[in-house]
């Protein structure tokens, strides 16, 4: 019986050490490589039942969670650990490591699946965390590495995350997507946009970091409405990028720019992870002509329609 447990034990780790490593989203969810608005979002997944119900809602695609350093409810241990919360909270019933290997275990068991995207809240946090998440960056499933780099609108006092640390530890994860962003102070009764001198900032801390993971600007809805010319030149500076568009529950949103800027830079480079009642507003099932792609579906139909008429003459 033992002989037979190392063996198993002995095999599956050969297997998993020739394994293909981290999936890109686009391949893990193959459905939605050219839109990527249908990939549903669970946002702010801090604790253990909002983790069980959302592993079960087969609606999920990606979980997005917070990570800080804190302690686990109930534990007399008092060392911090990294722990699923958003601050100021410090206490969670759900660390990290737990968290990591449920989704992992999941993803190794069910016929559905599921990506994580990590929003680490402070450096230290994150390097106290690489360990553990290079554990299961062996693993077949989308992790995406979030933090805000950068302070942003509306003149945010929130202290961003260091980006020269942030990028020297996520060199770590090649196959992740890097999701960097601001800082940000906005909400119900406020408008704003991200301003030249934040967009120009970040394409500056990137390229001066020799960035060569797969990255994504997380942008604040309420305040990417109103700044689609600087959000089309910013994924047009890094190749493959793209754009999460998030929002908080609440947040003024003007939804016909927010559309406009969808459309503008494609369905094909934009995550929208934002609150149902505003992704049903969105309208994503009619954003209209004038995408790229549309144009060149109704080019092969013209094209198509010719050879038929040409056929028929024939
Ligand atoms: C990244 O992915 C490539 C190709 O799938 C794989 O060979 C490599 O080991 C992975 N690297 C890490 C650090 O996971
Ligand atoms: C778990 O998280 C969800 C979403 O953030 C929240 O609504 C719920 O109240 C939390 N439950 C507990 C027990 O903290
Ligand atoms: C959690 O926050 C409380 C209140 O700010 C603080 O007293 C405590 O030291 C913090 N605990 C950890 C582990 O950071
Ligand atoms: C943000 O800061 C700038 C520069 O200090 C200032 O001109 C501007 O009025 C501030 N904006 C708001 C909304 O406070
Ligand atoms: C926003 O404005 C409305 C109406 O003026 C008010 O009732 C509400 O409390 C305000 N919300 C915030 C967050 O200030
Ligand atoms: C980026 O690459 C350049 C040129 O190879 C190098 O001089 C620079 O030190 C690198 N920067 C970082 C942060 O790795
Ligand atoms: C976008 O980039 C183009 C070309 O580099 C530039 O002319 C234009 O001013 C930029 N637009 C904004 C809003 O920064
Ligand atoms: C893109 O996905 C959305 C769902 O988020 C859907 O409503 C829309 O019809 C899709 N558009 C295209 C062109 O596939
Ligand atoms: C997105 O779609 C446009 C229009 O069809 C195409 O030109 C572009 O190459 C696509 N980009 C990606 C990353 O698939
Ligand atoms: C590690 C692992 O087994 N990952 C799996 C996650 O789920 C998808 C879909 O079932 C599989 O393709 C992966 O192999």
């Amino acid at each position: 019986m033992f002989v037979i447990k190392l063996y198993v034990l002995v095999l599956s780790a050969l297997i998993l050490d020739n394994r293909v490593h981290t999936m890109k989203t686009q391949e893990f969810f193959p459905d939605a490589a050219q839109n990527l608005t249908k990939i549903n979002w669970a946002h702010a997944v801090n604790n253990q039942s909002y983790l069980s119900s959302t592993l079960k809602d087969a609606k999920i695609d990606m979980i997005e969670a917070d990570i800080v350093l804190g302690t686990i409810t109930g534990q007399s241990d008092t060392t911090p650990i990294p722990i699923m919360a958003h601050p100021p909270t410090n206490t969670s019933d759900l660390s990290l490591e737990s968290f990591l290997t449920q989704v992992r275990d999941f993803n190794t068991s069910e016929s559905s699946k599921k990506g994580v995207k990590l929003d680490f809240k402070t450096i230290d946090v994150f390097e106290a965390s690489k360990d553990y998440v290079a554990k299961f960056n062996e693993v077949d499933f989308p992790i995406w590495i979030n933090a805000d780099i950068l302070a942003g609108p509306i003149n945010s006092t929130v202290t961003p995350v260091d980006p020269a640390r942030f990028f020297a530890t996520a060199k770590l994860f090649v196959n992740a997507t890097l999701s960097v962003g601001w800082t940000t102070n906005y909400g119900a009764n406020m408008t704003g946009s991200y301003s030249s001198d934040e967009i120009e900032e970040m394409i500056e801390t990137v390229k001066k970091n020799n960035v060569s993971a797969e990255i994504t600007f997380p942008v604040r809805a309420g305040l990417a409405a109103e700044s689609v010319d600087l959000l089309v030149n910013l994924t047009s500076e890094f190749e493959g990028s793209t754009l999460t568009i998030w929002s908080s529950e609440g947040d003024h949103v003007d939804v016909d720019k927010l559309r406009k800027l969808i459309k503008t830079v494609g369905l094909n480079k934009t995550y929208v992870d934002v609150p149902s009642d505003l992704k049903e507003k969105l309208h994503l099932d009619n954003l209209g002509g004038g995408a790229g792609q549309f144009k060149s579906v109704s080019l092969v139909g013209l094209l198509v329609s010719v050879l038929v008429m040409v056929i028929n003459l024939v």
